[in-house]
C-alpha cells in the first residue's frame, strides 16, 4: 500500500510550499492529510489539483498516518510530536525542540541520510534553515579536505520570521517608499516607520539591518548563532567543530546569504573547491568572477539547491577559504530538507 502523509500546520509560508512539494510527488502517497490549528480547520487548501480540508491538530488527526511533517512553534512541537510519535507515526519536525536531544537524528541527506534510519522516538529533527543553508556545501568540503573550523556571518530574509515577518517588511517598505533624503538624517526614519513597525525584528528593517536574529542566550550570543554552531556540529557528526557566527536580519524577502571562512586541514584551492563543488549533491556552483557571476538572494528563490560563489583561498591562510553561500530559507531551510528526509523514510518504510 501507499503510505499516508500528514501537513502539520500547513497554513504557513512553510506549509504553502509543502503542499506545492507534496502535490510534485503526489503519486507516492496514499492520502494527504493537512493539519493545523483549530482556527485553520475547515479552511479548503489545494495540494496539486486536490482541495483538501485542514483538520484540527488533535490526537485522533493522527489515525492512519505513517509520516507527519511538523512545522509548528517549538512550544506546541514539544506537545504534540510526541502524541503522534506514540501513534506509530514517523516524525519529521522543523522546530527547534527536539534538535540536540541525543536520541533524535538531525538530518540532511548531503550529510548524514543514515542517521534517518536510527529514530528511537520515531522523532527526526530538521535543522533551522540558517544551518541548513551551510551544510551540503560543508559536508562535501569536509569530506575531502577535512573541516576544523569556520566562521560564519548571515544575512537572513524576513520570512525567516513567517508571514508576519514578511508582511512587516512589505508595510515597512510601503511606508519608507518616495520619502525623499529618508535615512540620512538622524532618527528619521525611526519616526516615519514608527514604534509599531519594531515587530517582529526589535527594529526597523527598511533601510536597516538588525544584527540580533532570535532570542538572546547566555554572553550575548543569539539562539540563532548558537543553532549554527551545535546543530552543525550534530549533523556533520564533527562534536569538536570550532564554529563562530553573528546572525543578522537584512531587508530580503526570500533567500538566507552567508560569508563563511572555513578552515581546513590541509591547504585548499579555488579549483579543488570547485572540483569537490561541482559534483556535489544539493550544491549549484555559481562562481565566474570573470564574467560577474555570483550567488545572491534573489536567484535562489524557488531553487532546490544551495548556491555557492565568490570561492576565494585565504590570502594569508592557504588551508582557509572564504565563500559565500545562499538557500532559500523556506526550500532547502524548511520545507525541502523535511521533504528529502521524509523521502528516505518512505523508502525505508516501503522496502521493509
Ligand atoms: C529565522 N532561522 O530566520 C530563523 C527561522 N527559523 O528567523
Amino acid at each position: 500500500r501507499k503510505l499516508n502523509v500528514a501537513i502539520v500546520g500547513a497554513t504557513g509560508v512553510v506549509g504553502t510550499i509543502m503542499r506545492r512539494l507534496i502535490a510534485a510527488e503526489r503519486g507516492n502517497w496514499g492520502e494527504v492529510r493537512l493539519v493545523a490549528s483549530a482556527r485553520s480547520a475547515g479552511k479548503q487548501l489545494e495540494v496539486g489539483d486536490e482541495v483538501l480540508t485542514v483538520r484540527a491538530l488533535d490526537a485522533d488527526v493522527f489515525e492512519g498516518i505513517d509520516i507527519a511533517h511538523f512545522d509548528l512553534p517549538d512550544e506546541v512541537s514539544a506537545e504534540w510530536v510526541p502524541v503522534a510519535a506514540a501513534k506509530g507515526v514517523v516524525v519529521i519536525d522543523k522546530s527547534g525542540h527536539f534538535r540536540m536531544d541525543p536520541d533524535v537524528p538531525l538530518v540532511c541527506r548531503e550529510a548524514n541520510p543514515e542517521a534517518a534510519r536510527v529514530r528511537p522516538k520515531g522523532i527526526i529533527a530538521n535543522a533551522n534553515c540558517t544551518t541548513l543553508a551551510l551544510i551540503p556545501t560543508l559536508a562535501a568540503l569536509n569530506e575531502h579536505f577535512g573541516l576544523v573550523s569556520m566562521s560564519v556571518a548571515s544575512y537572513q530574509a524576513a520570512s525567516g520570521s513567517g508571514k508576519e515577518g514578511l508582511e512587516a517588511l512589505y508595510a515597512q517598505l510601503a511606508k519608507v517608499a518616495g520619502v525623499e533624503g529618508l535615512g540620512t538624517a538622524g532618527s528619521d526614519l525611526r519616526m516615519v516607520l514608527g514604534e509599531e513597525f519594531d515587530a517582529p525584528f526589535g527594529a526597523p528593517l527598511a533601510l536597516n539591518i538588525v544584527p540580533k536574529v532570535g532570542g538572546w542566550k547566555e554572553d550575548g550570543w543569539t539562539s540563532e548563532e548558537l543553532k549554527v554552531r551545535n546543530e552543525s556540529r550534530k549533523i556533520l557528526g564533527l562534536p569538536d567543530l570550532k564554529v563562530a557566527s553573528t546572525c543578522v536580519r537584512v531587508p530580503v524577502a526570500v533567500g538566507h546569504s552567508q560569508v563563511v571562512h572555513a578552515t581546513f586541514d590541509r591547504e585548499v584551492t579555488v579549483a579543488d573547491a570547485h572540483r569537490v563543488l561541482a559534483a556535489a549533491e544539493g550544491v549549484d556552483l555559481v562562481d565566474d568572477p570573470a564574467n560577474g557571476v555570483f550567488p545572491m538572494p534573489a536567484d535562489s528563490v524557488g531553487k532546490s539547491g544551495t548556491q555557492v560563489g565568490r570561492i576565494r583561498q585565504s590570502i594569508d591562510f592557504p588551508n582557509s577559504l572564504e565563500f559565500f553561500v545562499v538557500a532559500d530559507n523556506l526550500m532547502k531551510g524548511a520545507a525541502l530538507n523535511s521533504i528529502e528526509t521524509a523521502d528516505l523514510v518512505r523508502r525505508e518504510l516501503e522496502a521493509a
